[in-house]
């Protein structure tokens, strides 16, 4: 394909301007440092950039200065750490580190080139071993040798090739034994990378439209690619503790007894449950934002209810409104002109549960703003968050297709020289011609992928606004690079598929090195009807999941932890209650994906970026630093092979010790997961509770384990953003072969605690707490 475009042409002058090196040729090229470590190249089209805003970088980024050097070929620009070299008369770029050694390179003069609107760059193999990230794609973890698109897209019945999916991160992190690397390509439009598909010389990726504009991050290691690609985008925020607890879901709990009872029974049968979601039965006539007054009578009361019995309630939010002249939101949307248009002038109507609707333009800060403020119908209720569907945006062009949904036609090839492909991609999402913005200024397919992250923008920034008190759980199914400023992602519907708990783990992945913390898959599988076996071991790995929910689908078999027999029931308690245990943990966590974007979720490099082996096992992961998990994702399958990273390693269950790097086979009965304890962990664990806040915490235990390691506990009230005013605590625990220490380094927070109990082998220390102690082992 490369030879169908043109690539751009001799630089015929450069300049320094300000902080920006400006090169001038057939098109003209940017370069910005950002820091150290991340340098920007944005290239003109027809010779001027239009695109001087970003929907991924909402901050006014820092800029530093550079050396530029010219030689007879070659223009140079030196950072502290790299060097880029350009070649003037062939254009080409070369990025080395200051050691000289070459990091990264341009294919030929195809670093840019084009085709009609279509903007790509090529580039060379050089030792990127793997391609990480992408967001939520399906594919093992590397994508080398792979090709994908991004367009979000609600395709429930996706299989190993499908693609795209819900969400569009144009990211990539390369990987190789000795360094690491990131592009974020920042384009909206329908973007897509080929890493080796089609040439073993070359990747590249490219844009249906729009400019080519991308940051270069370098690493060396992963993590720091991470957090320098979270340092542009963002990072999320401390969650509410309750959001870290179990969270049942089920579309079809369709009124208040059915609700009310599915309550009453997690409580009777002592499995904890922090959350209960309202799917679409809540609404009147599917009319976002109002609660069905029959099946839902006294919504406040049955909140308060619920809340009193220690759940929070979180209500389904759909970006489509009904057309229904008597429903205010509607009226109001077409008063205001806040809705979606086609480039006719007419407000484009499509179909969703609700039939006719139409749909806000979240480009439009009003929009944003009058949208949050609705949101306050739910707060109001007592609602605890927000849950963001169909915001890809799915939307139907005939009342039929709500249920003939098509199950060949999603298999996307690649128009890259033609426009057939668009009738597959227009299918279930808006028609080409809708336009957004206050003029009208962007086309859908400039918007298209950037709909959900802006639903998500306007419910977080609507509920700050409207309740500054308390921090919400924000979930949205679709989004674009940057959505963890805003929203926990889960990946959508998935089916009661063995193959969909399986992709889940890399997947999971992947979202995670795209700067995506807070995600989750539905865990017993949304779509059909869950097996027990295949529910059991989707509760066993669904407790690592940072965001762990249960959801199915409307007439599908019930799918709560007791729905299938006392034995499931039994192993899904201890389960649970496991995850309950870890919840200090997991916060701590979190506070360092808030901090510096490294996610929970961990494939194995993250920890052992120089393993050569580890790339290759992303059938299983670490939870943070310290905890390796190997799942079961096959019917019948009672032992497996895990492969350890080098050290010492702790069967959790057994105690027994293996010796990395090794491939050990270990049995795996119905109620055990393979769980792994790195040597020198240091893991805090509360008492298990039926939900957060029932006990008040006056131990907080720690698991430690022989060997060399630290760890920064985090914690706060767990409910109000006092944390951004500094109220919190922050203790370091160190553990050598000698001696546990554990010291205060930032103390504002009260908290319940009276004492640690240090757990180490078959001894056991319980401490007053105190801000500095140390134990000897
Ligand atoms: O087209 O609200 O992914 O979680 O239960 C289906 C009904 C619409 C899709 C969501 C799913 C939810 C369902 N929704």
């Amino acid at each position: 394909m490369m030879e169908r475009t043109k690539p751009w042409s001799k630089i015929v002058s450069w300049e320094k301007k300000g902080k920006s090196l400006l090169l001038i040729g057939s098109e003209d090229l940017k370069i910005e440092v950002i820091n150290e470590k991340i340098i920007r190249f944005h290239f003109s089209k027809n010779k001027a950039w239009r695109h001087n805003y970003s929907f991924a970088i909402e901050k006014d980024l820092p800029k530093i200065d550079f050396t530029v050097e010219e030689k007879e070929e070659n223009i140079i620009l030196s950072t502290e750490i790299l060097k880029v070299v350009i070649n003037k008369n062939i254009p080409n770029i070369k990025i080395y580190t200051k050691e000289d050694e070459l990091i990264h390179s341009d294919y030929k003069n195809y670093g840019y080139a084009k085709y009609k609107d279509k903007v790509f760059s090529f580039k060379n193999f050089e030792k990127e071993e793997a391609f990480l990230g992408l967001g939520e794609k399906m594919g093992g973890l590397n994508k080398k040798g792979k090709k994908y698109i991004n367009w979000n897209t609600d395709d429930p019945h996706h299989y190993p090739h499908t693609d795209p999916l819900y969400q569009s991160h144009p990211f990539f992190l390369a990987w190789n034994s000795e360094f690491s690397y990131g592009i974020f390509f920042d384009n909206t439009f329908r973007t897509y990378f080929n890493l080796g598909e089609e040439s073993s010389k070359y990747y590249y990726f490219y844009a249906d439209n729009g400019e080519l504009d991308y940051y270069f991050i370098y690493g060396p290691t992963p993590k720091e690619v991470i957090e320098n690609y979270t340092l542009l985008t963002g990072r999320y925020y401390m969650p509410p503790l309750f959001a870290l607890g179990y969270q049942q879901s089920k579309w079809g709990y369709k009124n208040k007894e059915m609700l009310m009872d599915i309550a009453r029974k997690f409580r009777e049968k002592d499995i904890p449950c922090d959350v209960l979601y309202m799917d679409i039965d809540h609404m009147d006539g599917f009319r976002v934002f109002t609660f069905d007054e029959e099946r839902f009578p006294n919504i406040k009361n049955m909140i308060e209810d619920l809340n009193n019995m220690g759940f929070k309630i979180v209500p389904i939010v759909d970006p489509g409104v009904k057309k229904d002249i008597n429903y205010e939101i509607y009226r109001e949307g077409v008063e205001k002109d806040f809705f979606c248009r086609r480039s006719t002038g007419e407000i484009y109507v499509g179909y969703v549960w609700p039939g006719e609707c139409a749909f806000p333009d979240f480009t439009k800060k009003e929009v944003r703003d009058w949208w949050g403020e609705k949101q306050k119908r739910l707060t109001e209720a007592g609602v605890s968050g927000i849950w963001n569907d169909m915001n890809e945006p799915s939307s139907f062009s005939h009342p039929m297709d709500i249920f003939s949904r098509s199950w060949e036609r999603h298999n996307t090839f690649w128009g890259i020289f033609s426009d057939h492909n668009d009738e597959i991609f227009y299918d279930k999402t808006f028609p080409k011609d809708v336009v957004h913005g206050e003029k009208g200024e962007f086309t859908h397919d400039e918007i298209h992928n950037v709909y959900g992250l802006l639903m998500a923008k306007a419910s977080y920034e609507g509920w700050r606004r409207g309740n500054p008190n308390v921090r919400p759980l924000i979930i949205t199914r679709a989004g674009f690079s940057g959505v963890q400023k805003y929203s926990a992602v889960w990946t959508g519907d998935n089916k009661s598929w063995w193959e969909h708990l399986y992709i889940s783990i890399p997947m999971l992945q992947n979202l995670g090195i795209s700067g995506v913390p807070f995600i989750g898959a539905d865990v017993g599988g949304f779509g059909l009807d869950s097996s027990p076996e295949l529910f059991v071991r989707w509760i066993e790995l669904g407790i690592f999941y940072p965001f762990f929910r249960n959801h199915s689908e409307l007439n599908t078999r019930s799918q709560e932890p007791w729905a299938f027999s006392k034995e499931v029931e039994e192993i899904s308690k201890e389960y649970i209650k496991l995850r309950y245990r870890l919840i200090p943990y997991f916060y701590s966590l979190f506070w360092e994906a808030k901090e510096k974007g490294i996610p929970l979720i961990r494939s194995l490099i993250l920890e052992f970026p120089n393993d050569k082996e580890a790339i290759h096992n992303y059938d299983e992961f670490l939870l943070g630093p310290f905890i390796l998990v190997a799942p079961i994702y096959q019917e019948g399958v009672r032992a497996r092979v895990v492969y350890l990273p080098e050290g010492l390693w702790y069967d959790f269950w057994e105690g027994k010790i293996y010796k990395g790097p090794d491939y050990i086979s270990i049995k795996a009965p119905l109620d055990k997961i393979p769980i792994f304890i790195r040597e020198g962990s240091i893991i805090p664990l509360w008492e298990p509770q039926n939900y957060i806040g029932e006990k008040k915490q006056e131990t907080l235990e720690i698991l430690i384990y022989p060997g060399k390691g630290e760890f920064t506990y985090y914690e706060d009230d767990g409910i109000s953003w006092d944390y951004e005013k500094g109220i919190y605590n922050l203790i370091k625990f160190k553990i050598d072969e000698r001696s546990f220490e554990i010291k205060y380094i930032h103390k504002e927070y009260n908290s319940d605690r009276k004492w640690f109990k240090v757990r180490y082998l078959d001894k056991e220390f319980v401490i007053e707490d105190k801000d500095h102690i140390k134990i000897k082992l």
